[in-house]
């Protein structure tokens, strides 16, 4: 069905007494008939996503948009009284934690927007990331029961189910397809584990708590799961569509892995080629380096997987055996490298799995996720591979579709950049930075859409949360997931030194003001759980100070997803992003706020770095150590103690001092201690940046007060966000790692 076909049958569409649900399912299949067959093309090369998440958010407003009729669906649906906003109840799809779960979902946007051919392959959970909601300030995780509302933009393949095989069970993986609509339309295929109780588990819950060994074993489960019966399938393919040669098969197919969640199919993919397509090991081995391209997201050992050998071993001896035998062949081709250097990248090691080193050592490519990170990477997490495999390291900068990330969230943005420099960078992003002609003629134009935006983030705010914020204040957004190298918690220190500050009467001619953070921390992670607990203690006594209510609040919206960020970046017009300079891989949240026109106040830090160096330093509030201080402030030792001078002191010391209650659970006392009483206190340096932090705030506020000159920063930085399209990233990965014509 074509698009007018679709806005013929809306019209036809009877909607008098059938309730959202209703509504919602029956406009969604009619778009989902605009979407026809979505088989990759056999025939040509296609790129495959292989990722444990796919962050899709919601995608009713966003399909409608991308197929050319959310303007008149919306039009339509008002003459027949219904409002288009209702379907805002319909919840995300979450099925990601955060960072690289949406970059995934962002790069299947680009690709079909660019008429690429890339297809994601993950798990279809039947309950995604956790619903958060607040107790007495404290997070709780309720199930993300995302289907109940129906999941009309998938289609279910019964017939291209296949078995999956482990020591112990057996597991049918019946794939769901969801079409990724663009100038042509990608396949997301998303496989449910069906069959006894147990096999069903595997594909129940989005990242299962894995401080257990049972958890270790369901995430392993799901790991093998989805990648085995996605190169069953290439495999399938390639031998129905391209004969029997898998020395070609690399000419139609690249592999891409989202991390090291999907790198089993490396092992996967090489048993299946040895045991059921009888190819030799060293030719499999072969075909699979010139086949898989791997991207690391992290350097933080906590993240960077590896597996006891005997999990593996007990559930799939197999894979164990060809992990054991690759880390063989590794260790060969390596064997001119010293002690130190084999040690780096072994594979296999005191009965673990290292399976980063594994997809280092077989993929073609590897790359970080902005500029500083792979220099980490090649300079130290992977020193000795990058040595011994000249150009197998690159950089690919993330990036964020500007479709989702402008166009649908800022539609009144969109039309002043219309106005300003003509339509043309809707077809090619690069042309915004037409917009570096004019931001002084058009600031006014942007302060009145900026606070058009932030007008309606308040007000949905005030409707969700309960709390109600004037119009006029400045407001500094912290949004990401919870953990302590991301420092909200300087963040929640910072706010206490400018509260204060306020009552005390230093701070002086203070811009009103509010702190907007959203966040959900991982359920075990108990120290991310006590900051939100303690931000939320700051924003009840804050907000209830009548001496200081009208100049300084703070909000920490509930349960932070895809729907809401996208009403949060709109309407803020400051980005925090304070992470300890070497530890945020990129960060995408920057660009997204970057691209709505906010001022980054951040660390040189991932993509913060070229943000500011595309932007202008001088249209954004960089402060605190970078990786060089913080390499020498190691080396020197780092007391925190010498910097809990006056205010910083008296913030850090509420925590104990009796001004806040964690409830009687000693969690505040364990951050405390956490920051100034253990061995190796304030391991993110919290401490040694919040100083300059509460100076850079303060800037900040003081700039407001010229909202001219101020509304000119932000404007530039929307002009200078084109680079941060995941259109450009995506270019990038076809031309250089996918060779995708
Ligand atoms: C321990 C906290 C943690 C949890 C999960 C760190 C990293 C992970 C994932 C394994 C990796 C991840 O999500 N990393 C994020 O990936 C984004 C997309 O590339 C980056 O923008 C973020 O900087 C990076 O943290």
């Amino acid at each position: 069905m074509k698009k007018e076909q679709f806005i013929k049958e809306l019209q036809k569409l009877d909607v008098k007494n059938k309730d959202v649900i209703t509504l919602y399912n029956e406009i969604s299949s009619l778009a989902m008939q605009c979407a026809g067959d979505i088989t990759p093309t056999e025939g040509k090369r296609n790129a495959y996503y292989l990722s444990m998440e796919f962050l899709i958010g919601r995608s009713f407003y966003n399909n409608l948009m991308e197929l050319g009729v959310l303007a008149q669906t919306q039009k339509i649906l008002t003459d027949k009284g219904v409002d288009i906003n209702v379907f805002e109840e319909i919840e995300d799809a979450a099925l990601g934690n955060g960072g690289l779960g949406r970059l995934a979902a962002c790069f299947l946007d680009s690709a079909a927007g660019l008429g690429l051919p890339l297809h994601g392959y993950g798990i279809r959970y039947k309950y995604g990331l956790f619903k958060q909601a607040f107790k007495n300030g404290c997070q709780v995780e309720l199930p993300d029961d995302w289907q109940k509302f129906g999941d009309p933009w998938s289609i279910r393949r019964a017939g291209e189910k296949r078995v999956i095989k482990y020591a112990d069970m057996e597991v049918t993986a019946v794939p769901y397809d969801m079409p990724v609509f663009g100038k042509r339309i990608n396949r997301l295929r998303l496989f449910q584990a069906e069959g006894s109780e147990e096999a069903q588990k595997i594909s129940e819950y989005l990242y299962p708590a894995d401080d257990t060994e049972e958890g270790k074993i369901l995430r392993i489960r799901q790991e093998y799961f989805f990648s085995a019966a996605t190169v069953a399938e290439l495999l399938e393919n390639f031998v129905k569509h391209n004969g029997g040669d898998f020395n070609n098969f690399p000419e139609y197919n690249v592999i891409q892995l989202n991390d090291t969640h999907p790198v089993m199919a490396i092992a996967e993919f090489i048993r299946q080629l040895t045991s059921d397509y009888k190819l030799a090991f060293p030719d499999a081995l072969r075909i699979a380096k010139n086949t898989f391209a791997y991207t690391n997201h992290t350097v933080l050992p906590e993240a960077l997987e590896t597996w006891n050998e005997e999990y593996i071993r007990k559930i799939l001896p197999e894979i164990a055996d060809i992990i054991v035998e690759l880390s063989l062949y590794a260790k060969r081709e390596q064997a001119e490298c010293g002690s130190a250097e084999a040690e780096e990248m072994a594979i296999y090691k005191n009965g673990r799995f290292y399976m980063a080193n594994l997809a280092v050592y077989v993929a073609k490519k590897v790359n970080g996720v902005a500029k500083l990170h792979t220099e980490i990477l090649k300079s130290s997490t992977f020193k000795a591979a990058n040595k011994i495999y000249p150009g197998k390291f690159q950089n690919k900068t993330n990036g964020i579709t500007h479709r989702r990330w402008l166009e649908l969230c800022n539609v009144e943005l969109c039309e002043l950049i219309d106005s300003a420099i003509g339509t043309d960078w809707r077809g090619n992003i690069s042309g915004l930075e037409k917009l570096n002609g004019c931001t002084e003629k058009f600031a006014e134009q942007f302060t009145a859409v900026k606070a058009a935006k932030k007008h309606s983030l308040l007000k949905y705010i005030a409707d969700k949360e309960g709390i109600k914020i004037p119009d006029n204040f400045l407001v500094y957004a912290q949004v990401k997931r919870l953990h302590e190298y991301k420092r909200q918690l300087m963040t929640a220190f910072a706010i206490l030194e400018l509260y204060f500050g306020l009552k005390d009467g230093t701070i002086t001619d203070f811009q009103p003001s509010v702190f907007v953070f959203g966040a959900k921390s991982a359920p075990s992670y108990k120290r991310a759980k006590a900051i939100i607990k303690f931000i939320n203690e700051i924003a009840s006594k804050v907000n209830s100070d009548p001496e200081t209510s009208g100049l300084l609040r703070v909000v920490f919206v509930c349960n932070y997803n895809v729907s809401y960020a996208e009403k949060i970046v709109a309407g803020s017009d400051v980005s925090l992003q304070v992470s300890t300079a070497g530890l945020e891989a990129s960060g995408t949240g920057n660009m997204k706020f970057m691209m709505n026109g906010a001022v980054t106040c951040g660390t040189m830090d991932g993509a913060n770095i070229e943000i500011v160096e595309l932007a202008g330093r001088h249209n954004n509030y960089i402060f605190g150590a970078t990786v060089e201080d913080l390499t020498a402030v190691k080396e020197n030792g780092y007391n925190p103690a010498d910097y809990l001078k006056g205010a910083a002191g008296r913030a850090v010391e509420t925590l104990v001092d009796g001004t806040f209650s964690d409830g009687g659970d000693g969690s505040f006392k364990e951050l405390y201690d956490s920051l100034l009483t253990y061995k190796d206190p304030d391991n993110y340096f919290v401490l040694l940046d919040l100083n300059s932090y509460v100076k850079s705030l303060l800037q900040i506020n003081s700039d407001y007060k010229d909202k001219k000159s101020f509304a000119v920063k932000q404007l530039n930085n929307v002009a200078n966000s084109a680079y941060f399209s995941s259109d450009r990233t995506i270019a990038e990965y076809s031309r250089e790692i996918w060779e995708l014509y």
